[in-house]
């Protein structure tokens, strides 16, 4: 009893937490498969103490299963979610391959649950950066409103996958060993150039668009607006790369719609708010951190101040870990709640 589970590119940063995300959930699971590239086939991972043989993706390897959690590239995406779909899994696709197409939900269940009721087999997961700051800034959008984000970023290489946190290990190494290292994956793998990360943040996340943007910091821009359902809000971003292997850190600064806020109430309501650890305490020098945010499914914030200049303005500073709520932990939470919405299913 219970759902056949597949997890694409379960040899990845996020796949493997994914593994590590199911094997922590109420979810019923009745069997995993693990799929990766031909490179990986053969490969023994577990399963809660289990060995799974890792096999190699085909469009058939989706018979017989309930819920795929992809995480392989877009490319993989794009050629196997619909092949999943078309053999009655729900797809949950961590890829950006999907996430604009109009129709397909882009879920961050402490937001925007809802629009899971109308899937059509395949709900997308947002990207990292995005979720940490919109889990932060909901529920103070519920009670105030929100007209305007402006956020820079402080990304984890591994964000670019298992070959980036490599490279950073690596470079860090030879550099403090006083040798010399080839950048080959950072800050983009796929790009023309490749530049030191090690000691050396560099603002290029994904490739530049014809405007100046990143993509990344487009992706911030879009779904922000997609998850929080407003077209009008107004969101911008500066996406940095830094020598951090695991957890995304961000300064947001924020507009509320409504007047009556102060730091006081934006804290209490952050307090209770779900997915949301608050840890502003600056007297006793208590504020978010990558190292402690490692491991742990929650958005953690503090710095909570008012802006200066302007009225109804504010900064907060949230870091969460990107590998587990930003991607693994967000896909595994959306197939609970499918489940529990008793929606785990392709609809005719
Ligand atoms: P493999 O280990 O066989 O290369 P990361 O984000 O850490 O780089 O991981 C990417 C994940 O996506 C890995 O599990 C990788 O498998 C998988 N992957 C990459 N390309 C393909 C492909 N063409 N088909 C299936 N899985 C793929
Ligand atoms: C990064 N945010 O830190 C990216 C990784 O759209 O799912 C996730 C890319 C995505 O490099």
């Amino acid at each position: 009893d219970g759902y056949n589970v597949a997890v694409v590119g379960a040899t990845g940063a996020v796949g493997t937490r994914m593994i590590q995300m199911l094997e922590e959930s109420k979810l019923p699971i009745a069997s995993v498969k693990y799929l990766a590239s031909k490179r990986s086939a053969g490969k023994v991972l577990k399963f809660k103490g289990a060995d799974v043989v890792v096999e190699e993706l085909v469009p058939d390897s989706f018979n017989n299963i309930n819920l795929a959690l992809f995480s392989a590239g877009g490319g993989v995406s794009k050629k196997f979610a619909p092949e999943a779909v078309k053999r009655g899994a729900v797809v949950v696709d961590n890829t950006s391959a999907f996430r604009m197409e109009e129709g397909v939900p882009l879920v961050v269940p402490e937001v925007n649950e809802d629009a899971l009721y109308k899937h059509k087999g395949l709900i997308a997961n947002p990207n990292c950066s995005t979720i940490q700051m919109v889990v932060a800034l909901e529920p103070l959008r519920e009670v105030y409103g929100l007209k305007k984000v402006i956020v820079t970023t402080m990304q984890a290489v591994s964000g670019a996958g298992n070959r980036a946190i490599q490279e950073l290990h690596d470079e860090t190494q030879a550099i403090l060993n006083g040798e010399e290292y080839e950048p080959q994956v950072l800050p983009v793998s796929g790009d023309k150039k490749h530049y030191q990360i090690a000691f050396n943040p560099l603002a290029q996340i994904d490739v530049f668009e014809d405007d100046g943007y990143s993509h990344e910091e487009w992706k911030m821009i879009h779904e922000t607006k997609k998850i929080m359902a407003d077209q009008d809000l107004q969101v911008t971003a500066t996406c940095v790369r830094v020598p951090v292997a695991v957890a995304h850190s961000e300064a947001v600064w924020f507009e509320l719609e409504k007047d009556g806020a102060d730091v006081a109430k934006l804290q209490s309501i952050l307090k209770t708010a779900p997915g949301v650890v608050l840890q502003d305490d600056p007297k006793n020098q208590i504020y978010p951190q990558a190292v402690n945010a490692e491991g742990k499914k929650d958005t953690f914030v503090g710095r909570i101040r008012a802006d200066k200049e302007q009225a109804n303005s504010f900064h907060l500073y949230c870091v969460s870990d990107n590998l587990l709520k930003g991607a693994a932990w967000n896909s595994v939470q959306i197939a609970e709640r499918l489940h529990a919405l008793n929606l785990m299913r392709v609809p005719d």
